[in-house]
């Protein structure tokens, strides 16, 4: 899969995405990632990228000229062709959930359009995008790290980069329960004990604890999950009576 990062800061993207999974998947192939400073794209002699916002207000606006002939350069370079996936980052967009990243990572080339100042003028974006995303409910100064989340989440779901063994962990979120707690030696660390039942070499009691302990943490911390979670009779009568101990 090959990614293309429209960008005033080119080099955090790519420095950004050098590291641990994402590093190995790049080094063998398995994605790309081609960062191009809109700023590169400016006619401007002073390489000026935005303009003062028409009706006035705080605040500058990325111009379309420089974006508009970043994506034209790429899409030339790559020979693309069709018209590629374009994601907008925006608070303004569409929430970013691993749903989204598993649709993503169907697309051959996906490109991002990172904005920074007050905003990018609509009319490029009109031309262009064909995704708003935002990565949740917060405001970033600009689109580079939402960026780069999404591009390691849905690296992720591409054939190929996670080993089976680094699998497994996505896969148990997609149950829309939350992670059981892990522990490694020593047995006892300031006082504080592993649970005995990993002790036991019991497998299906230990299962049956780390079942338990996800729906638990799940009802805590995340309970709108726990209706989409497909809990047996035995788990939902586990919670049930965990819920009246609370009570
Ligand atoms: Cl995608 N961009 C910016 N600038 N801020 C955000 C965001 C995106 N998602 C949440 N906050």
């Amino acid at each position: 899969m090959n990614f293309y990062v429209m960008t005033l800061f080119p080099e955090m993207i790519l420095e950004g995405l050098s590291y641990s999974i994402l590093g190995r998947a790049r080094r063998a192939g398995q994605i790309s990632v081609e960062a191009v400073n809109i700023r590169d794209f400016s006619e401007d002699k002073h390489k000026h990228v935005d303009d003062y916002p028409y009706g006035g207000g705080a605040g500058m606006v990325m111009s379309c000229e420089p974006i508009e002939k970043t994506y034209r350069y790429l899409c030339d370079k790559r020979k693309l062709r069709s018209r590629p996936r374009v994601v907008y980052l925006t608070p303004q967009g569409k929430v970013f959930d691993q749903q989204m990243a598993k649709e993503f990572a169907q697309e051959e080339d996906l490109f991002f359009l990172c904005g920074h100042y007050e905003g990018v003028d609509e009319r490029v974006l009109d031309a262009i995008v064909t995704d708003r995303v935002s990565i949740g409910d917060y405001v970033l100064s600009g689109g580079e790290l939402a960026s780069m989340v999404m591009i390691d989440a849905i690296s992720r779901m591409v054939p190929g980069v996670l080993t089976n063994e680094e699998s497994k962990d996505t896969e148990s979120f997609e149950g829309n329960l939350l992670e059981y707690p892990q522990y490694t030696r020593p047995e006892e660390w300031q006082g504080r004990r592993v649970p005995e039942v990993l002790l036991s070499g019991h497998h299906a009691k230990i299962e049956q604890w780390r079942r338990e302990q996800s729906i638990l943490r799940t009802w805590e911390t995340r309970p709108e999950l726990l209706e989409k979670a497909a809990l047996s009779q035995k788990e939902q009568e586990f919670l049930e009576g965990r819920k009246k101990q609370q009570s």
